[in-house]
């Protein structure tokens, strides 16, 4: 049998499960999600390998009306995810607002392999609400599959995962078959270290925060990490640290937690905070951050 192997890029707003779905589909978690918006900052692939197929997902940032330089960056993410996709899959949520979509659907029109529209959170709404959303966004995407699922709850995305291995095209795999991402460890660390971030603190602390792992050392028996955790101000940095630096023992405590269940091996992390001033309104801090 032949080999097929393509790209599946999801799109859509801030926070209706872009990053939800992928693990789903995928069948582990990858990439963190949070119920705050703009939690996804990269493009992000997850590689899902098969005897004959590999399907690829892109997770992407959120679609959204740029306020400053990072989110130009996550844009271009955005962007770069519609170039190569050989299937599209435009998220949306039960009782999004389909008047707002502007900016989605321009994107989304261009495309001309399959496309689904996927309407998530199917299990917060009525039969009736959800019947209703369906017809509407039809309406909006004629063109497109309009297909019902939770990705929290996991409706629909077996039969989803299915169809989307039939629908890829006929290609040797792009990425080494024993590939589960095309990013390292390294990444995925600082990324959960910033999931802990978006879930201990409020306001603008989380938007202000990125992390920069420095080391990772293997070991035998540990791994051995040193990141920064890096904000715009001085006052942020208080806070992150907290009253005796309770705050950020407690951020060190969570993110070593999640990495070892990740990597399966023990962890010890040293985590310090740093002010690097208006670092996200920068172009060349943005470059050097890896954005
Ligand atoms: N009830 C319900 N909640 C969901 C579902 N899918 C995702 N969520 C929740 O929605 C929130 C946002 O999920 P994410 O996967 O981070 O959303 P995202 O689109 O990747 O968000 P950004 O990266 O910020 O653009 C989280 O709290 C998820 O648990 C679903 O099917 N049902
Ligand atoms: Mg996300």
């Amino acid at each position: 049998m032949n080999h097929k192997a393509g790209y599946v890029n999801i799109i859509g707003h801030p926070n209706v499960g872009k990053s939800t779905l992928l693990n789903a589909l995928l069948g582990e978690k990858l990439v963190i999600v949070n119920p705050k918006a703009q939690t996804t900052r990269h493009r992000i692939l997850g590689i899902l390998n098969g005897d004959d197929h590999q399907l690829i997902l892109s997770d992407t940032p959120g679609i959204l009306d740029p306020q400053y330089p990072l989110h130009k960056s996550m844009m271009k993410a955005v962007d770069e995810a519609l170039q190569d996709a050989d299937i599209l899959l435009v998220l949306v949520e039960l009782g999004e607002n389909p008047e707002r979509a502007e900016a989605v659907v321009k994107r989304a029109e261009r495309f001309g392999g399959p496309l689904f529209v996927l309407v998530n959170k199917m299990d917060l709404g009525s039969e009736a609400e959800l019947a209703a959303a369906l017809e509407t966004w039809q309406g909006v995407f004629p063109k497109a599959k309009v297909v019902p699922i939770s990705a929290l709850h996991r409706f629909h995305v077996d039969a989803l995962r299915e169809r989307l291995i039939e629908l890829l095209p006929e290609h040797p795999p792009y990425f080494p078959k024993d590939d589960l991402s095309d990013r390292d460890l390294r990444f995925f660390t600082s990324e959960m270290i910033r999931e802990k971030v978006l879930a201990l603190y409020k306001q603008e602390i989380p938007y202000s925060t990125q992390v920069v792992v420095n080391s990772y050392e293997e070991g035998e028996e540990l791994v051995k990490i040193q990141a920064d955790v890096v904000v715009m101000r001085e006052s942020q940095k208080g806070i992150v640290i907290g009253r005796g630096g309770g705050a950020l023992r407690q951020l060190g405590t969570e993110a070593r937690k999640a990495i070892e269940k990740f990597c399966g091996t023990k962890v010890f992390l040293d985590l310090k905070v740093k002010v690097d001033p208006d670092w996200r309104e920068d172009d060349k801090k943005l470059k050097r951050y890896g954005y």
